[in-house]
């Protein structure tokens, strides 16, 4: 199931020139100590890859790289940090990025509650050191039929809720983001019920490919992203990664998702990429990638499918959407 990332020169017409040039500085290490990484069998870390872009940002370093990335194209920095759903700061792709710089991500602090052997405040310092830092270009797919390549910053969010012990009673991890108007402007609005409320299967969340993100292109995550901590479920449309979380809750029933809530006829709580679903109002067989002029087939499982297609084996995807 490893995934080798071969490098793909012809990024080199279109990636920044920093991000380039980064890029052969890392080639050419890693094409040196080919052998001896070979004898080790660690074929995939290394340094990052990815440049950060934000002078103003807190840096992350010391990147392992996952063989989960894709060595599709990323999307740039801007891409990534301008075109943004984040409702708590307005509607518009671009509010995010106009309004999110009233949210203080630090300090912030995680609630662990429910079913779990080590309910409790965890701090979001402490939890950036509870396993290695990985970089993942993961593709990112919208409900709204647009995608995006990131790089990613994080750890397995199964490494991240291991550490409350939860009892064979969590059948579901619930997540809830951030309330404060204050804060979050978009709140005083009824555009969603808040907070924005998220839940996956736990055997789910325990997969592999799902991320606890912390970062991006090198760096802590942008306010607009979802700072300073989301999820990452790239097998799943991007409404299940919620972003700016303060609270976690391990639960036996299936919990109600936010966008099930607004409507239940057109979103559901799986939300696996699925092209032969379509939503009710569009098609989901094909997207637009961010950057690109022709439209791309969508991919089941937004191509993840050899991972994750065996968590729903038995289960009639068309009903359960
Ligand atoms: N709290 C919260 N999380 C959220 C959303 C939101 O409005 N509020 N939007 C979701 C949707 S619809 C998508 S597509 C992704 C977008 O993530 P990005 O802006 O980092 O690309 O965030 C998801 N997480
Ligand atoms: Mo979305």
């Amino acid at each position: 199931m490893l995934i080798k990332r071969s490098p793909d020169l012809r990024e080199s017409d279109v990636t920044p020139k920093e991000l380039y040039l980064r890029r052969r500085e890392f080639l050419a290490v890693a094409g040196s100590t080919a052998v001896a990484v070979a004898a080790n069998g660690l074929d995939f870390t290394g340094p990052s890859t990815v440049a950060a872009q934000n002078p103003g940002a807190q840096k992350l370093t010391n990147l392992t790289k996952s063989p989960f990335s894709t060595d599709e194209k990323l999307n740039s920095y801007k891409d990534v940090t301008t075109y943004n759903n984040f409702y708590e700061f307005g509607l518009d792709k671009g509010d995010p990025a106009k309004y999110a710089h009233t949210l203080k991500p630090r300090p912030w602090s995680v609630v662990v509650e429910g079913q779990c052997g080590k309910p409790g405040t965890y701090n979001i310092e402490d939890i950036m050191k509870w396993a290695p830092l990985e970089e993942r270009i993961y593709r990112h797919r919208c409900v709204e039929a647009w995608s995006i390549v990131v790089p990613w910053i994080g750890y397995p969010l199964g490494d991240f809720l291991k550490r409350f012990e939860p009892t064979t009673k969590a059948k579901y991890v619930e997540f809830k983001t951030l309330v404060d108007p204050r804060q979050m402007p978009g709140q005083t609005e009824p555009a969603l019920q808040w907070p924005y409320n998220e839940g996956l299967r736990m055997d789910e969340a325990m997969h592999p490919l799902a991320l606890l993100g912390l970062g991006l292109y090198g760096e802590v995550l942008p306010n607009q992203n979802g700072a300073p901590i989301r999820l990452v479920l790239p097998w799943k449309y991007g409404f299940k990664s919620i972003k700016s979380i303060v609270r976690v809750r391990f639960v036996e029933n299936e919990p109600l998702n936010t966008w099930k809530q607004q409507q239940a006829s057109e979103y559901g709580f799986y939300a696996n990429v699925n092209p032969q679903v379509d939503h009710p109002r569009w098609s989901q067989g094909s997207e637009r990638r961010l950057g690109e002029f022709f439209r791309r087939k969508t991919l089941m499982f937004n191509g993840y499918g050899d991972q994750v297609a065996s968590l729903y084996t038995g289960m009639d995807l068309r009903k359960s959407y």
